[in-house]
């Protein structure tokens, strides 16, 4: 027997499966599941001449988004988790969670989903093998990753692998754990059914146990999209964004540039992870480990971003969106007028006077990359794209420009390691609430948040051309509370701008402020876009009184990792607070 069928058997054994059926990830097995789902309700067919090959399935009303509290690290060691990650010992997860899966298969078929995180032949891409009872499950992961067959091929080569063992469970809250055990590169998941917390190669896998094995074997696992940057006339660059969930990867992945006829254009390379590795030439070489995208339905159309409009019209499943009387999909921001009356996510009827979104507003699409009609045609390169300038953006309504350079590698480390986001509806708790979410990380890193950075540190040192570092915010609001920047493809300005910064060709000016180096109202089109001056002002303004208590709340965030923080950002802080005309508050 194979290690894979060994460990199979075992967990068969607390499970308790009626059937045990391996994938391989073939166009009739997607069929049979699709058809079995259709049969249980699971899945539901939609207008199949709209939408050929596309399902809507309605997950359980408690369990529509990634559940970070009930998401665990199970190092040895409290500290090895760090102050960001709840914590639990392998010992307890043995005798609180473990008991969770016995009998929990019964009546159910237990599906094996072999499955490699990146392109099949590329030396940085890595298998997995995902236990689970949830026939959703499979078709997504069908659609997010190269699963089955290839996945078989490498295993049988005798690659390293990570087990993952899903069940739904009984889908309560109360018997809902996400476990990630570092040590030994295995993941546990019970009681849900959604996304991130359900599909394990996603965040499970490529980001959090992925992030252990970077730190340990020199490369980096990173919530960002990966996009390819053209101008005019000359070879194109690579940009990588961590922006942290719901803030704007997938749209920044995918912008129709209003510039597309002078040449200036965006293709997708990924839109949600990103491995780094560092290339025989001292750059950061980038692939996508994924294959699909698992992106935000409300507030996608044919103006915010018409390629993803594109991407779901076949072949895709929707989750938790409304249906109109015709089974097209509908959700809050889709282009055209509200209907008069709908199905809602929850199958229930709805009309505009419901008082409450028709489609959660964690809706979500399923879609192949390959139905992206801007995929680049580097998306599989085997060794990935080399990365010429990296973005942190978060969801700011006051205080952060719209754009500014860090000084360097170590500045744009502090400049990640101290953005803030106001949270969404990506993980379930209250909308809106600023909180400290580093490089986008802060519910992905596998390991002591402080140890990351001091990683970061590293690879700056190990490459010898690291990428330029930038921090934007397409969300800065008005004192009506709405946004200041048109966003989406007018994005492509910013772009524009970092591109000159990063090759050094065109005529952008950079102004020095103390927080880095930020444009022109001229470079980012302000004369086009018709921005009056005070929305320009507002825009790139670098506000000392804003920035004080900014500067201080990074002092009191850094603070909780004590000895653990790296030097070199307690310097980077300080130097930020002298620029400021402060007095630096992190003290040692
Ligand atoms: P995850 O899949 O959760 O990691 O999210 P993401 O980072 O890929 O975010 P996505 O691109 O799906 O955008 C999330 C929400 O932000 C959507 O409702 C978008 O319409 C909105 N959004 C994206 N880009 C912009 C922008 O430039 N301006 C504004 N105002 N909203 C944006
Ligand atoms: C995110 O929340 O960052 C997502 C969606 O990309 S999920 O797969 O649910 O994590
Ligand atoms: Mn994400």
């Amino acid at each position: 027997m194979s290690s894979v069928e060994q460990w199979v058997d075992g967990v068969a054994q607390t499970t308790r499966p009626d059937r045990i059926a391996w994938c391989d990830g073939s166009d009739a097995e997607y069929e049979r599941l699709v058809g079995e789902m259709l049969e249980s309700g699971t899945l539901i067919q939609l207008n199949q001449q709209a939408y050929p090959g596309c399902y809507l399935h309605r997950s359980n009303p408690t369990d529509v988004a990634r559940t970070e509290h009930l998401t665990f690290i199970c190092s040895e060691r409290e500290e090895d988790a760090g102050p960001t990650n709840n914590w639990m010992s392998p010992s307890e997860a043995r005798e609180r969670v473990w008991p969770l899966f016995n009998g929990a298969m019964r009546g159910r078929t237990m599906y094996v989903v072999p499955y490699i995180m990146g392109p099949v032949d590329s030396p940085y891409s890595k298998v997995g093998v995902e236990v689970t009872d949830s026939p959703y499950v499979v078709a997504n992961m069908r659609i997010m990753t190269r699963m089955g067959q290839p996945a078989m091929e490498r295993l049988n080569g005798n690659e390293e692998w990570v087990p993952g063992i899903h069940s739904v469970g009984d889908l309560s809250p109360d018997r809902r754990f996400i476990l990630h055990f570092p040590a030994d590169r295995t993941i546990w998941s019970v009681g849900s059914g959604y996304g991130g917390n359900a599909l394990l190669g996603k965040k499970c896998f490529a980001l959090r146990i992925a992030s252990v094995m970077g730190r340990d074997s020199a490369w980096m696992a990173e919530h960002m999209l990966i996009l390819e940057l053209r101008a005019p006339d000359s070879d194109p660059i690579y940009v990588a964004g961590a922006f942290p969930s719901a803030c704007g990867k997938t749209n920044l992945a995918m912008l129709r540039s209003p510039f597309e006829a002078d040449g200036w254009t965006v293709r997708t390379i990924g839109e949600d992870i990103c491995w780094l590795n560092v290339g025989p030439d001292g750059r950061l070489w980038a692939i996508n480990p994924e294959s699909g995208y698992f992106g935000v339905a409300p507030g996608t159309n044919f103006q915010t971003n018409p390629n993803a409009m594109a991407t779901v019209r076949a072949n895709t499943i929707f989750t938790n969106v409304a249906m109109t009387d015709d089974r097209r999909v509908w959700w809050e921001g889709i282009d055209g007028p509200v209907p008069e009356r709908l199905t809602d996510w929850q199958g229930n009827p709805w009309t505009p006077q419901a008082g409450a979104p028709a489609a959660h507003p964690n809706s979500r699409f399923t879609a192949p990359a390959a139905q992206n009609p801007v995929l680049s045609s580097h998306w599989e390169d085997a060794e990935g794209v080399p990365i010429s300038a990296i973005l942190f953006g978060g969801r700011r309504a006051t205080t952060v420009p719209l754009v500014f350079e860090s000084l360097g590698w170590e500045h744009g480390v502090y400049v990640g390691a101290t953005m803030g986001s106001e949270t969404t509806a990506a993980a379930t708790g209250a909308v809106g609430v600023l909180r400290h979410d580093p490089m986008a990380m802060l519910p992905f890193c596998g390991y002591n948040m402080a140890d990351y950075w001091g990683h970061w540190l590293e690879m700056g040192q190990r490459a010898s051309h690291p990428p330029k570092i930038f921090q934007v915010n397409w969300f800065r609001r008005d004192e009506h509370g709405k946004f200041v920047w048109p966003g989406f493809g007018e994005n492509m300005r910013v772009l524009r701008w970092i591109y000159e910064r990063v090759t050094g060709r065109g005529t952008s000016a950079a102004r020095e402020t103390p927080v880095g180096l930020v444009p022109d109202g001229a470079d980012i089109g302000a004369d086009e876009l018709e921005l009056p001056a005070d929305r320009v002002r507002a825009l790139l303004e670098v506000d000392r009184d804003a920035w004080e208590p900014e500067v201080e709340d990074h002092a009191a965030f850094l603070a909780q990792f004590g000895e653990q923080l790296p030097a070199e950002l307690r310097e980077q802080h300080r130097a930020l607070s002298t620029r400021l005309g402060l007095t630096a508050s992190l003290v040692k």
